[in-house]
């Protein structure tokens, strides 16, 4: 774990990013005890400032020294940052929970989702990661349900916000919904096609298989997470144009059959899940309503007519606060407490 302290030196690696500037927030939110935040970034950033419980804090340049005395590192720069500068950082001392690709699957680091499988926490070495925000959700949704019934099958679709790209892509699609209504012709950089008004089944690289990256990362990280290696899941991920906020249309099928009705009583009482199911007054889960809470949230719920054991359920977070910064918070707050 990480040595007592009443308060300790918090480094966030990332800071001016999308999520490394969620992580600040949800850090001075969560009154999580900061004695001194050290945002870091990339040379184009040091000099700027955070705004931290009402106090301008000035970035600095991440370098190989900036972990002398540092407890906890939250990175969130990308995985070649991760790979370079967590073993540092780990090396001075620090506890560092990284929020890129770069070391989810590595044997010797625990891959945590406090609702989860917290009693990860306990084998690190120096590192933890925190998963992919897909499949963040998805397994905060499916782990009370394959503890009372096993899943053993996943088909997932997932449908995902901009903002897990980061800033630029964020303003790209801003920038393309203004020319588009102008009647102009947009100029994609961040993706390789026009993502206003367009749909991409193209998140992270496309493997010899067909397959992206994204995609098996919801085979790989969910059965490292649950425990579970016959865990079967197949995934197609989907950016579309929505800001913050990923949606997932989710298929399980279990050993033992559940009901719908069972599955509501089931997540209605589940650590991190807000249950939102209530179709005759057209309340389901949306990204609007769930980009800013820390929820995971469930709605429509069906049995799958199709096969014997099947349920269906739309799973709705924000892919930045639980799907990457509050879970990093989360793991810090096992790790001093
Ligand atoms: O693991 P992966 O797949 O490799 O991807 C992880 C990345 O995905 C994003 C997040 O990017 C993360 O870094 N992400 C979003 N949601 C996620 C989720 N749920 C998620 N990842 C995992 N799970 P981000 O945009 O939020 O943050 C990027 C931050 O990283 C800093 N950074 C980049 N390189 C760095 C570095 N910091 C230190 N050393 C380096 N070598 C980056 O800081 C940002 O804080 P910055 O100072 O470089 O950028 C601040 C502003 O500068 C502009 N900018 C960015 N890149 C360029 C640029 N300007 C010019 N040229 C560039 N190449 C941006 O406008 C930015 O706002
Ligand atoms: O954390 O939405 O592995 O483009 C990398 C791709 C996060 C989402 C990760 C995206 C993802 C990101």
């Amino acid at each position: 774990m990480v040595k007592k302290k009443a308060a300790y030196q918090v480094a966030v690696v990332g800071a001016t990013g999308a999520v490394g500037a969620e992580m600040i927030q949800v850090l001075k939110e969560r009154k999580f005890p900061v004695e001194t935040l050290h945002p870091l970034a990339s040379s184009r950033s040091a000099g700027g400032t955070v705004s931290f419980r009402g106090a301008d804090v000035t970035v600095k340049e991440l370098t190989k020294d900036s972990f002398a005395d540092i407890d906890i590192a939250l990175f969130s720069a990308g995985s070649d940052v991760s790979k370079d500068y967590a073993p540092i950082a780990a090396k001075a001392g620090a506890v560092v929970i990284d929020n890129s690709a770069a070391w989810r699957m590595d044997k010797d680091v625990p891959l945590v989702v406090p609702e989860v499988n917290p009693h990860d926490l306990a084998w690190h070495k120096g590192i933890l990661a925190t998963p992919n925000c897909s499949t963040i959700q998805m397994v905060v949704a499916l782990k009370p349900l394959h503890d009372e019934a096993r899943i053993q099958r996943i088909v997932v679709t997932t449908f995902q916000s901009v903002s897990g790209t980061g800033k630029e892509a964020m303003e790209e699609l801003m920038e393309e919904s203004k020319v588009l209504l102008r009647f102009g012709q947009p100029e994609p950089k961040v993706y390789p096609h026009q993502i206003a008004f367009n749909c991409l089944p193209h998140i992270d690289e496309f493997l010899p298989t067909g397959y992206t990256k994204e995609e098996m990362k919801m085979l790989h990280e969910t059965r490292k997470i649950m425990g579970d290696a016959t865990i079967r899941v197949t995934a197609t991920t989907v950016r579309v144009p929505v800001y913050i906020g990923h949606s997932e249309a989710v298929n399980i099928e279990t050993e033992r059959k559940l009901t719908a009705n069972e599955a509501r009583a089931i997540l209605s009482t589940a650590p991190g899940v807000q249950l939102y199911d209530d179709p005759a007054h057209a309340l389901y889960p949306m990204p609007l309503i769930v980009a800013g809470q820390d929820e995971v949230y469930v709605g429509r719920i069906r049995e799958d007519e199709s096969i014997p054991n099947g349920l269906n359920l739309w799973v709705v977070a924000d892919n930045l606060r639980k799907g990457a910064a509050l879970n990093a918070v989360q793991i810090a707050e096992l790790l001093v407490r």
